[in-house]
């Protein structure tokens, strides 16, 4: 099935909050940002601002008619800020106007008084002074200290991860319209219109139910629009709410990147040991996570840091220390993988350097240590259907692991300013939100008189394709035509109380919603149509091809027949479907449980060259192994794990996001932040599904797939290192990311790229 937007998409006429009729009178926002990153606010001056001729309103904290917060897990962040700024571009005042560029123009004549305060950007340096955002967390299982002795080889090292913007094509926006009753409705670019309606009622001080927010569907989110897209949605209602008209903020692409928060940059100091034969028998870790300047969702990004820590391999020995540390640069959140990502680093950065120490090839003790059934993680959970050994032993047939090690090892004896390297990445990710209560779903499904239907989610279609999984969904319980079926936008009036679409668990909780209400229909309509053709209760019902079957024979009536007797029998043709992951739980106080319904495994094989005089490289070739459960829509799932594979790969080498000293966003925009193109994805991508088995929990046997591919880029990072040292080079390279042809030669050349910096 094609996904139901690709039309739209492809020719432009998708709509988008920005693209909807403006209503009459509608006025634009802008926000006056701070310009240094901490610093009390001595006074703030909005006179020029009231005076640009454009200009309808300005609104500041003093003004907000309900509460000036808009922190999520921990109330630490407030709209509009008030006696403090924590980060350049924190929003001081709100303006509205008659264009946005007016808006924008008068924005920029804020006047401030600053009381300037030190400022910190390095996660480090914040935990040593002590600021740190929410309790440190620890792991731990077996009992490294004493493991230590047993142990033939150990290793210590330090990474420093760099973090990462989300890019998605539309950047964060909203509208608001002022409704009778000092109600308000919101079209807003969220994952989460549920959060956006708690926090516009919130800000205003009006009830849940006086706000109702509308999602068509995202031009993508990321993670960045999990709780991020909060803010904006609260601007355009605040502005509305100050001004009785409809109000429109767009941020413009350098906005979005100076003020909103990306993946979390991370710090961190490993020891791995190891017996003669590469069994991995204890791990020490420690993560300094760079939160920003607010909590945000960084406690559940640390979190997950720690649940992906060992990747997916077993070590009986662990403990891992992690604390997220407060800094002035924009708060940092949610982004494809959470905060697994960077634990998966450091985990394969010890086993790279233990590999190097032991003189063998990282792909045995990663072989050697994978996880299997019956093993159990530093967390407390248990697998029973682990696909580690599978995916790997497969993609190691299917691609040859050991000639391509050969065919790499002979190609670099004859080469000397070029060398290839590669590596093999196996992943593991655990799926549910790690928040257990956030594991719920809602659906509304109506079936009309003409036999066509509507369904509605608390899931949002931001690229990934929720709304054709959820047709297709509809379709199969139904035995009818995925064309009947509409997926409505998301709108909190027709699904309450929703979770943010996130987790890569979208599918799986909206999904088994529809197939939970879309089955209630099903049934009355299969009672009805016993009842009216006096069937015994033995007789066996279904609807295939839109036509009723009875006993596996065809009968006269169609979908549309049914539908039609059963309406005017006066039967219900609606339904609401609820959905929470059985069996999940956490004790944090113990840091033991079952967190998740499932975990995601997969193995890449990845293949680089690298211009060692220039520091350039391509990546060649990433060759994909992947759990996948029953795909629902083998297209839509391939799009995913390429896309994530392009993000990841992106974040490993070439996204490189520098903040100087001072806090300033050093790479604002697209010319100096560069993304993953076409020209750059390697020519040869192969993805193998595994699709043999079916996943209990997941609608008709399928797996996420949103977030766990973007682990497989993590694999480029150390196939590039693998090269460098196929090179020789004089210093041993360390463990720092993103691997741009800038640190190629840094790592290459130390002392001749010092002297050159000294020029
Ligand atoms: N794919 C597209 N095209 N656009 C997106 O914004 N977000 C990713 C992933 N794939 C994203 C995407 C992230 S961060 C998540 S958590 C999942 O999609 C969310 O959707 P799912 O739960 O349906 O997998
Ligand atoms: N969001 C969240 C997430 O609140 N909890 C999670 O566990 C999670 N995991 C991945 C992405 N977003
Ligand atoms: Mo994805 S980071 O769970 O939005």
């Amino acid at each position: 099935m094609k996904n139901v937007d690709a039309a739209k998409h492809s020719t432009g006429r998708a709509n988008y909050v920005d693209d909807e009729l403006r209503p009459e009178g509608m006025l634009f926002a802008a926000i006056a940002g701070a310009s240094i990153a901490h610093a009390g606010i001595r006074s703030m001056d909005t006179s020029a601002i009231e005076a640009h001729a454009d200009v309808v309103a300005v609104v500041t904290s003093a003004s907000i008619p309900g509460e000036n917060q808009v922190g999520s897990i921990i109330p630490d962040e407030p709209l509009l800020a008030d006696g403090t700024v924590r980060y350049i571009g924190q929003p001081l005042a709100l303006v509205l106007a008659r264009t946005a560029t007016g808006a924008r123009n008068a924005a920029d004549l804020l006047s401030v008084t600053y009381d300037q305060l030190d400022v910190v950007v390095d996660p480090r340096e914040a935990y040593a002074k002590g600021s740190i955002i929410g309790p440190t967390r620890q792991f731990e299982m077996g009992d490294t200290e004493r493991s230590w002795q047993e142990c033939t080889h150990i290793v210590e090292g330090t990474c420093e991860i760099g973090g990462q913007e989300h890019v998605y094509l539309e950047t964060q926006r909203a509208r608001a319209v002022p409704l009778e009753d000092a109600r308000m409705r919101v079209q807003s670019s969220t994952q989460s219109p549920y959060a956006a309606q708690r926090h516009v009622a919130r800000v205003l001080g009006i009830p849940d139910n006086n706000v109702e927010v509308d999602v068509l569907r995202l031009g993508g989110g990321f993670g960045g629009k999990e709780d991020q897209a909060t803010h904006w949605a609260c601007f355009a209602a605040l502005g509305a709410w100050a001004t009785g008209s409809p109000v429109e903020i767009v941020l413009r692409r350098d906005e979005d990147f100076r003020m909103t928060g990306k993946r979390h940059p991370y710090a961190a100091d490993f020891k791995l040991g190891a017996d003669a034969n590469g069994k991995l028998l204890a791990y020490e870790a420690t993560f300094f996570q760079n939160a920003g300047a607010a909590a945000d969702l960084s406690t559940g990004v640390l979190e997950r840091t720690l649940y992906h820590a060992t990747n997916s391999y077993f070590i009986p020995n662990v403990r891992v220390f992690a604390a997220s540390c407060r800094t002035n640069l924009p708060p940092n959140t949610a982004f494809r993988g959470f905060g697994g990502p960077q634990g998966v680093f450091v985990i394969e950065s010890a086993i790279s350097k233990l590999a190097q120490r032991m003189g063998v090839d990282s792909a045995n003790i990663q072989r050697t240590n994978l996880l299997q059934n019956g093993d159990t993680l530093p967390y407390g959970q248990t697998l029973s259907d682990c696909r580690a050994v599978r995916t790997w032993d497969r993609a190691a047939e299917e691609f040859d692991f050991s000639e391509t090690s050969r065919r790499i090892a002979a190609f670099n004896r004859s080469h000397v300013g070029i060398k290839k390297g590669y590596s093999a990445m196996p992943i593991c990710f655990g799926i549910s939100f790690t928040t257990t209560f956030l594991n719920q779903a809602g659906a509304l499904v109506h079936v009309y008189t003409d036999g066509s239907v509507s369904v509605s989610t608390g899931g949002i279609d931001m690229g990934q394709g929720l709304a054709t999984n959820m047709a297709r969904i509809t379709s199969l319980v139904l035995g009818i035509d995925a064309s009947r079926v509409h997926v409505e936008s998301t709108n909190t009036t027709r699904v309450a109380n929703m979770s943010p679409s996130a987790a890569s668990s979208t599918t799986m909780l909206n999904g088994n919603a529809v197939v939970s209400a879309v089955s209630q229909i099903k049934d009355r309509l299969f009672a009805f149509l016993r009842s009216d053709l006096d069937l015994p209760e033995s007789a066996v019902l279904t609807i295939e091809s839109e036509r009723v079957v009875v006993d596996g024979t065809p009968t006269n009536d169609s979908w549309n027949d049914l539908v039609g007797r059963a309406y005017l029998a006066r039967i219900d043709l609606s339904a609401h479907g609820f959905f929470a992951t059985p069996d999940i739980h956490f004790d944090k106080t113990t840091e033991k449980g079952h967190p998740f319904a499932y975990h995601t495994y997969g193995t890449a094989l990845t293949e680089t060259t690298v211009d060692v005089i220039r520091g350039r490289y391509r990546i060649d070739s990433v060759r994909i192994v992947h759990d996948m459960g029953r795909p629902l829509n083998r297209v839509i799932d391939l799009g995913q794990v390429e896309g994530a594979l392009a993000q990841g790969l992106g974040w490993m080498t070439m996204e490189d996001l520098q903040y100087d000293s001072s806090g300033r966003l050093l790479s604002g925009n697209l010319a100096s932040y560069k993304v993953p193109d076409a020209h750059f994805m390697p020519d040869d991508i192969e993805v193998v599904f595994l699709e043999d088995a079916d996943e209990f929990l997941g609608p008709y046997g399928s797996k996420a797939v949103g977030e766990p591919p973007l682990l497989y880029g993590i694999g480029a990072y150390f196939a590039i290192r693998n090269a460098l040292m196929a090179f020789g080079p004089s210093e041993e390279p360390g463990f720092d990311s993103p691997m741009t042809p800038e640190r190629v030669l840094m790592q290459l050349y130390p002392e001749q790229v010092i002297k050159m910096g000294a020029l």
